[in-house]
């Protein structure tokens, strides 16, 4: 059976990636952003703000093993198509989010940057140049801050942006109003679970109605080539 199934990604703008790692070493991942925040697992009097944010920037120890994973290759592989996209190496930038605490006003609905603009900054456009990998690195269950995605939204925001490259900022009202419709899914599971986004996929973060953080990757991985409508890969086909 192939890892993920592609038409239903096609349909829906994404995908579970159960298990690209074992869990314990998502587990040594947690364990080892929990030194690099400064706090504790144990001591729940630390845990202040809502969101804390850290990141992997080299790859290191189980985040390497995250990030150049098999099986989540073959999944890349499957939706961007074999050489459609570049391996990143790294897990990038993570909100770990707290519970117990007034919630941080980011929990709008948007899609990420996914186009660079001249002057090295990024906006969104409809040729984007990335897509969203989110990896779990805690126990994420429906009450645990999981991230919100709006299944089948990646068409709705294909059909509402072209080669302009619009401020991230703005375009969020604008994807959000475009696909208020859809049925709303949530990106639970365990530590060393993967979701592939759409980079038109619209989703948003939610309060910890939960105990323990969670903690979370949310990487762009960029795509070999711009996304162009009418090209052969799933991403593409997805919004034909
Ligand atoms: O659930 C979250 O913390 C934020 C999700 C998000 O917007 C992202 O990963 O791009
Ligand atoms: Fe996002």
């Amino acid at each position: 059976m192939p890892i993920i199934d592609v038409d239903r990604f096609a349909a829906e703008g994404f995908a579970k990636v159960e298990a690209v790692v074992p869990r314990e070493v998502g587990d040594a991942a947690r364990a080892l952003l929990w030194e690099r925040i400064g706090l504790s697992p144990d001591d729940p009097s630390g845990w202040r703000q809502p969101v804390v944010w850290t990141s992997d920037l080299t790859g290191e120890g189980p985040f390497g093993q995250i990030a150049w994973s098999e099986r989540l290759g073959e999944a890349l592989d499957l939706v961007a198509g074999p050489g459609g996209w570049l391996p990143r190496g790294s897990l990038g930038n993570m909100p770990v989010r707290f519970p117990r605490v007034a919630p941080a006003d980011d929990r709008g609905w948007h899609i990420d940057a996914n186009t660079p603009r001249a002057d090295g900054s990024w906006g969104v456009s409809g040729r984007p140049h990335t897509l969203l990998l989110l990896v779990l690195l805690s126990d994420v269950g429906e009450h645990d801050a999981p991230t919100r995605v709006r299944a089948g939204s990646h068409r709705d925001v294909a059909a509402l942006l072209g080669e302009e490259v619009l401020d991230p900022m703005a375009a969020g009202p604008l994807v959000d109003a475009a696909s208020a419709h859809r049925p709303q899914v949530t990106a639970t599971g365990v530590p060393g679970d993967a979701y592939l986004l759409h980079p038109f996929t619209v989703h948003a973060a939610q309060e910890h109605l939960g105990a323990e953080p969670r903690f979370m990757s949310q990487a762009p991985v960029m795509l070999a080539g711009p996304l162009a409508p009418g090209g052969p890969s799933v991403l593409s086909r997805a919004v034909a």
